[in-house]
């Protein structure tokens, strides 16, 4: 369905975590094609709620709450108003934009909850889960460490380990420690209950592959893949102390899921608005409950299952909800090549930007838009950002601006002059800039917002390239001729002579013509200044500050998107303000100062690698002499068929020659390393690595950036050596 078919229009934005602050990578994936589409829908006079909030429950915040010794409430509310301030100062224009510790939020989703529970659409399962007796709490999976089973990191985490990537379970994990107390956990039996998505699957294959096939290709795919496998219940409940207690007798030192809580948060957000403003907003119902809502979710791709299939279904078994007409999920936005990350401080944030680059909103809103990551991951440099900015902010959009607003300041006192005759370079730009509406609309209509804002830029071009081919301050020139050109006064008997007539004849023929100039620099001026004011509605939902900036200046109060393509905006007579500059050009010492804090950033964070090796517990001297390390040639090298990470040698022991498997791949060409000498282990049991027997371990020293290095003797020694 078109929204031209629904009533109103309801736009949610995945409710960020309360556990950091938001950097560019949460506005390019999800805030600004949100806002985007919010604020066009609004121009075009549609009925819109754009509802978001902060996502505050979960293992990571209690895991930052427990780091720095304050509570998982203290964590979020300090990030709920960081957050919060962040998206007003960059102009997201959310209608509420609540949170999910909220009584309102609280009471609703254990409503919703218990609704499904007395209906028995959920199911209760009893699982053995690891506990930590001193802590008398089960462990969430984060808060379990130990060796990982398979690359024998110590350290690594119960879901995943972070030095070889495997996602593991609690239960794998060796020598398992809890991140509580340090004890070791016991299994222990618990009860939770669970969403049977398996029963739903058909429905869903239904809804989503046959019913949505317009959905985003990264979207509709990643569906399709977990629709092809068999879904499996997913538990709702947690054994955590933060978070909506479960509202079930008997159910204590049990919460909701967050995953199950905080998308009701985006009907619990809609709820405290309609309360707030009944008259404007009517019922929460209204929104969430009729058919005629078109409702749409913002997301990075990877919160896609749980909007796609889990939420849906939790809809689904709830009964009486509309289901999202769209989910335009984004990929990610890596920084200067790199993935942004909060935990390793790897990102730009919002409120560090705006103190370097105060008041330059809308030119980050352009540049993460015009390189939004839709289809597939992109990359944000600060190279990148200064020249979209110099060369088409300021160079084209902006200097046409300029010159059209400085012109008419200049020639006709700031008062937009009379269209005169078209001429055919008039009509052109008039024809090329009648069609971008319809472009425009059809683009943003698909969520394609960056081929959307590279159509309203192409209007500047179209604007900067008509004023330079008219050129009319060269045409004033004329004017400003002929106006020196005296009038011949008669003779004091009140004749002329024919050299009198002959210079007067000349000075009106150019006054003639410095009048036809006259009227064709106002026609130009008046064309342009159509372009501009068109601009200044194009742009608004992609750069809403420097548009309005250029509203006042135009003195345009009132505005609509259905007056895109015309020319009558600004009428002639219509008075104008003082014109300025909408952008300023960004030296490359700015650009610099941000480069070099990456640079210190990284800096920090490879120290930090090393810090957090601290060195293991004491061994005997006689657990030292039971490993046997030797240095062997390697004589064969080749990587492991299906295996990124794996390089399979042959190893010249100096008694036989041993088969070797080893994480390196990512790290050496097989090639280079045939001949070279290798440290290894000799005397660790022979285990499978992608059914290759592997005999030892070969010794590599793990740098800052997590790259790995072999350990190699200083010079050449005989094959066998013991390593004393
Ligand atoms: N808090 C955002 C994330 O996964 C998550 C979204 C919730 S939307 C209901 O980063
Ligand atoms: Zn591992």
């Amino acid at each position: 369905m078109s929204t031209k078919e629904y009533k109103r229009t309801l736009i949610t934005a995945a409710l960020p975590y309360a556990n950091g602050g938001v950097h560019i990578g949460h506005l390019a994936g999800v805030y600004i094609p949100a806002d985007i589409y919010a604020r066009y829908l609004r121009l075009r006079g549609e009925r819109v709620m754009f509802v978001c909030g902060s996502d505050e429950h979960g293992v990571p915040i209690t895991i930052r709450a427990r780091k720095e010794g304050i509570t998982p409430q203290d964590v979020v509310n300090r990030y709920h108003e960081m957050i919060k301030n962040s998206f007003e100062d960059f102009g997201i224009s959310f209608d509420v934009y609540s949170r999910t510790t909220s009584k309102t939020h609280e009471t609703f989703a254990a409503d919703f909850f218990r609704k499904l529970y007395d209906e028995g659409k959920l199911t209760e399962e009893t699982t053995t889960q690891l506990y930590d007796e001193e802590a008398h709490q089960f462990l969430a999976d984060r808060y379990v460490t130990g060796e990982c089973p398979h690359c024998h990191q110590p350290g690594a985490y119960g879901d995943q380990c972070e030095k070889c990537g495997r996602d593991l379970s609690p239960t794998e994990l060796i020598n398992p420690k809890s991140a509580i107390s340090g004890s070791v956990p016991v299994l222990r039996e618990t009860k939770n209950w669970y969403l049977p998505l398996n029963e739903y699957q058909q429905w869903l294959r239904e809804w989503i592959l046959k019913g949505h096939k317009e959905w985003r290709p990264n979207v509709y795919g990643q569906c399709k893949s977990w629709l092809e496998m068999d879904l499996q219940p997913r538990a709702m409940t947690r054994d955590l102390d933060w978070g909506i207690p479960v509202p079930v007798e008997g159910a204590g030192g049990k919460v909701l899921y967050v995953w199950f809580d905080a998308p009701i948060g985006y009907v619990s957000n809609t709820k405290e608005l309609c309360e707030t403003d009944p008259a404007r907003w009517g019922t929460w119902q209204e929104w969430w409950q009729q058919q005629d809502t078109k409702l749409v979710h913002f997301i990075g791709k990877d919160n896609i299952v749980f909007h796609c299939i889990i939420f849906p279904t939790m809809m689904k078994a709830h009964g009486g909800y509309i289901l999202p007409d769209n989910v335009p999920s984004n990929e990610f936005l890596n920084l200067e090549n790199d993935k942004i990350s909060t935990s390793r401080n790897w990102a730009v944030w919002l409120h560090e930007y705006l103190l370097d680059f105060p008041g330059k909103q809308d030119v980050m809103r352009y540049v993460l838009t015009a390189n939004a990551p839709e289809t597939k991951d992109n990359n944000f440099t600060w190279a990148d950002f200064q020249e979209r900015n110099n060369s088409e902010l300021v160079a084209i959009y902006g200097n046409f601006v300029n010159r059209a607003l400085q012109l008419t300041k200049k020639y006709f006192g700031g008062v937009v002059p009379p269209c005169g005759e078209l001429a055919d370079t008039d009509c052109a730009a008039i024809a090329e800039f009648k069609d971008v509406k319809a472009r425009v609309d059809q683009l943003l209509e698909q969520y394609k917002f960056r081929e959307a804002q590279k159509e309203v830029m192409n209007l500047a071009r179209i604007g900067n390239k008509y004023i330079t081919e008219c050129e009319p301050w060269k045409l004033w020139k004329q004017v400003d001729a002929a106006l020196q050109k005296p009038v011949v006064a008669r003779r004091g008997d009140g004749t002329l002579t024919s050299a009198d007539l002959k210079r007067q004849t000349e000075a009106n023929a150019c006054l003639v013509e410095a009048s036809e100039a006259a009227a064709r620099i106002a026609t130009v001026l008046y064309v342009s200044l159509q372009l501009v004011g068109n601009l200044s509605i194009a742009f608004d939902p992609f750069m809403p500050f420097s548009s309005n900036r250029l509203r006042k200046m135009l003195c345009l109060d009132s505005f609509s998107w259905d007056q895109l393509g015309r020319t009558d905006i600004l009428p002639a007579g219509h008075a104008m303000q003082e014109p300025g500059l909408l952008f300023e050009k960004i030296e490359d010492e700015a650009v610099q100062a941000q480069l070099d804090r990456l640079e210190r950033i990284k800096r920090e964070n490879e120290a930090a690698v090393h810090k957090a090796d601290p060195v293991k517990p004491d061994v005997s001297f006689e657990d030292w002499e039971r490993l046997d390390i030797r240095i062997g040639t390697v004589l064969e090298c080749e990587k492991v068929p299906k295996a990124d990470k794996l390089l399979r040698f042959l190893i010249d022991d100096g008694l036989e020659k041993r088969t070797i498997v080893s994480g390196i791949a990512k790290f050496y060409k097989p090639e280079e390393l045939v001949g070279k000498q290798v440290c290894f282990l000799a005397n660790l049991p022979a285990r499978k690595l992608r059914g290759i027997e592997s005999q030892g371990m070969i010794l590599s020293s793990e740098d800052a950036d997590g790259s790995l290095s072999l350990v190699a003797p200083q010079r050449g020694v005989a094959d066998g050596s013991p390593v004393k």
